[in-house]
C-alpha cells in the first residue's frame, strides 16, 4: 500500500467539505476499495488488566489514577481459548489479545506467543496490544503467527503531550518500525474527542496516512470519559465531527480497515450508520471493549442486518489437493 503525501492542509479541506459531499466522496472510495462492503467484527480480550505505570490520560488501567479497575495477572491459557472459541462461535473475524503494559519483558512475550499459536489454530486472525515492542520482541510475536500489532499514535504530534508524558511520540514510531519489519499488519489509529482541535484530528490522520505504507487496520475511538481519569469531564465531541474523521480516514487511507472502535455505545446507531455511509467497515464486537462497555453483540448484529450490510464470513475453506 503506498501512498501520496499528504498535507495537514488537504486533510483539513476534506474536513471542510459540506458533510453530504465528503460522505458521498469517502462512500465512492469505500465501494471502489471494497466492492464486498461487507463489515469486519473484532473481538478483544483484556488478557491483563490494570496497574499500567502509563500516564495516558484517558485510560482507566493507569495505576496513577483511581478509576476502580483492580490489577490482574497475565490470564491463563485456558481462559484465553475459552474467551476466542466464543468470538469465533459468535462470528468473529478477529481476536484482539490486549495488555495493560508499558512493554512487555520477555517472558511474557513466550507466554503470549503460546496464546497466539492456539488462537490462531482456531481459525481467528489474530492481533495483539501490549504496549511498546523491541525488535527481538515483534519477530517473535511475529513468527509465532501474529496477524496483526495494534498500537496507536493516539493523537497529532503537537497535541501528544497534553495527554500522555510518560513515553514519546517517537517511541510509538519506533514500535510501529518494528512491527512493520517483522512482516506483522499494522493495527494503528487514535482517539478523537479529548480536547483536540479540528487541525489536531487532521494532523492524527494525516500522520497515519503518510506512514509508508499507512496501516491495514485504522481504529478510530471516540473517547470514553472514565471518572477518576484526567479527561472524566472532557465534553463530548460533535458526532458529525466524528462523522467527518471517519470519511477523512477513509478517503486518505482507501484500503485500510478502518474501524468503530471506542465509544459507539454513546454514538447510537443513527450516526454509526452514518459512520458506515462514510466507509467505515469494521467495529469492535462483543459486550466489553477492555474494561468499558461495547453495545451487546446481538444489539450490533440487529443494527447491521436492519441496515443492509453484510458481514466477513470467518469461516475458513480449506482446499484439500
Ligand atoms: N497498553 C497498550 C498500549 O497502550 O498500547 C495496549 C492497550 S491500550 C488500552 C490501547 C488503546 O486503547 C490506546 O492506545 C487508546 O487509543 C485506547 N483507549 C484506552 N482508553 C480509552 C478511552 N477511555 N477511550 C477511548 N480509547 C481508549
Ligand atoms: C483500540 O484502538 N481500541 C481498543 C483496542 N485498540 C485495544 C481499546 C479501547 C479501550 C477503551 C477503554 C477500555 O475499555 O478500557
Ligand atoms: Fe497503559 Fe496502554 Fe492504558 Fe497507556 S493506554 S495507561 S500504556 S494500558
Amino acid at each position: 500500500m503506498t501512498n501520496p503525501a499528504w498535507s495537514v492542509q488537504e486533510i483539513e479541506q476534506l474536513y471542510d467539505l459540506p458533510l453530504h459531499e465528503l460522505i458521498l466522496q469517502a462512500g465512492q472510495v469505500h465501494a471502489k476499495n471494497f466492492p464486498d462492503g461487507d463489515i469486519e467484527l473484532a473481538t478483544l480480550l483484556s488478557i491483563k488488566t490494570g496497574g499500567c505505570p502509563e500516564d495516558c490520560s484517558y485510560c482507566p488501567q493507569a495505576a496513577r489514577y483511581h478509576t476502580g479497575i483492580e490489577a490482574t495477572k497475565l490470564m491463563e491459557l485456558d481462559e484465553v481459548l475459552e474467551a476466542a472459541k466464543a468470538a469465533k462461535a459468535a462470528g468473529s473475524n478477529r481476536f484482539c489479545m490486549g495488555a495493560a503494559w508499558r512493554e512487555p519483558k520477555d517472558r511474557d512475550i513466550e507466554k503470549v506467543a503460546q496464546m497466539i499459536r492456539e488462537v490462531k489454530a482456531l481459525g481467528l486472525e489474530t492481533c495483539a496490544t501490549l504496549g511498546m515492542l523491541a525488535e527481538n520482541q515483534a519477530n517473535s510475536l511475529s513468527a509465532a503467527g501474529l496477524d496483526y500489532y495494534n498500537h496507536n499514535l493516539d493523537s497529532s504530534e503537537d497535541f501528544y503531550g497534553t495527554i500522555i508524558q510518560t513515553r514519546s511520540y517517537q517511541d510509538r514510531l519506533d514500535t510501529l518500525q518494528h512491527v512493520r519489519n517483522s512482516g506483522m499488519s499494522v493495527c494503528c489509529g487514535g482517539i478523537v474527542g479529548m480536547g483536540e482541535s479540528r487541525r489536531q484530528r487532521a494532523g492524527l490522520i494525516g500522520r497515519l496516512a503518510n506512514l509508508t505504507p499507512y496501516p491495514e487496520s485504522v481504529p478510530i475511538n471516540h473517547l470514553v470519559p472514565v471518572p477518576g481519569t484526567p479527561l472524566a469531564e472532557q465534553p463530548g465531541l460533535d458526532p458529525f465531527e466524528f462523522v467527518r474523521t471517519i470519511a477523512v480516514a477513509r478517503i486518505t487511507m482507501p484500503k485500510a480497515r478502518v474501524r468503530l472502535s471506542a465509544g459507539r455505545q454513546e454514538l447510537g446507531r443513527a450516526v454509526q450508520a452514518m459512520c458506515f455511509m462514510a466507509g467505515a467497515n469494521s467495529i469492535f464486537y462483543g459486550d466489553k471493549l477492555l474494561t468499558t462497555n461495547n453495545p451487546e453483540a446481538v444489539a450490533d448484529l440487529a443494527l447491521l442486518q436492519e441496515l443492509g450490510l453484510k458481514i466477513k464470513s470467518n469461516v475458513t475453506t480449506e482446499v484439500c489437493v
